[in-house]
């Protein structure tokens, strides 16, 4: 029996900072003059905050020069930070504590995988730090989802071989990082979507403990 590990994304999966990215792009392509919508900020999902920037700089066709980009790349985040400072626990997706709990009372290991570079402020204002085992952020990694880079690592720092991780993602990226690295995909969102993933679940709610045991059976008896 091969060890399981358990690995979450962190924005879409575990909180909905989504929409406080979406109010600091906003406010930024406001300023730019460019007009920026919530279908608009789908695709900054998962991606990480250098390549939004390109993304955002694209639609408005505008090209600047490294020190700019650097300066509206703070911009934005320092907006981004003023948003997530008020946030605590009431921003934990619903039941997301629930299967947390039940991962850690089974003793299985559990890591972050995230693109954000704020992921650890994020965890400890709603007090999830201690959850995790390992945390592999934006600082921590260089290529972007869908390279599965995050996750490998994610799951060398628990101690667990790929085939045997699971990985709970909100992104397409993340979908096909997951995929790539050869662990099961779990799509927490938009089946159609994410119809990408081996399962597919609109929120936590829907994860039930059969699920999670018939998962964990599965995760251990991959070799
Ligand atoms: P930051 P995740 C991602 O988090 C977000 O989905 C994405 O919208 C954001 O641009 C990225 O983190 C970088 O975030 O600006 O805080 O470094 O979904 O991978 O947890
Ligand atoms: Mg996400």
């Amino acid at each position: 029996m091969k060890k399981a590990g358990f690995i979450f994304d962190l924005d879409g999966v575990i909180v909905d900072t989504a929409k406080y990215h979406y109010l600091a792009w906003k406010n930024l392509a406001n300023e730019l003059g460019i007009e920026f919508t919530e279908a608009d900020n789908e695709k900054f999902k998962g991606v990480s905050r250098k390549r939004c920037l390109e993304l955002l700089l694209e639609m408005g066709n505008i090209t600047v020069s490294k020190e700019q980009f650097d300066r509206w790349l703070e911009e934005k985040n320092e907006d981004y930070l003023k948003y997530i400072s008020k946030m605590d626990k009431k921003e934990i997706l619903p039941d997301v504590t629930k299967v947390l709990d039940y991962i850690k009372d089974k003793g299985i290991p559990m890591a972050l995988g995230s693109a954000s570079k704020n992921a650890v402020s994020i965890l400890e204002k709603v007090a999830l730090m201690s959850y995790f085992d390992a945390i592999v952020d934006g600082t921590q990694v260089t290529k972007a989802k869908p390279d599965p880079e995050v996750f490998l690592i994610a799951a060398k720092k628990i101690g667990a071989e790929p085939e045997n991780c699971v990985v709970f993602e909100d992104a397409l990226a993340g979908i096909e990082a997951a995929n790539i690295a050869g662990m099961e995909s779990i799509g927490i969102g938009d089946v159609k979507i994410l119809s990408d993933a081996d399962h597919g679940f609109n929120n936590f709610t829907e994860i039930d403990v059969k699920f999670l045991d018939d998962l964990i059976l599965l995760l251990e008896s991959k070799n």
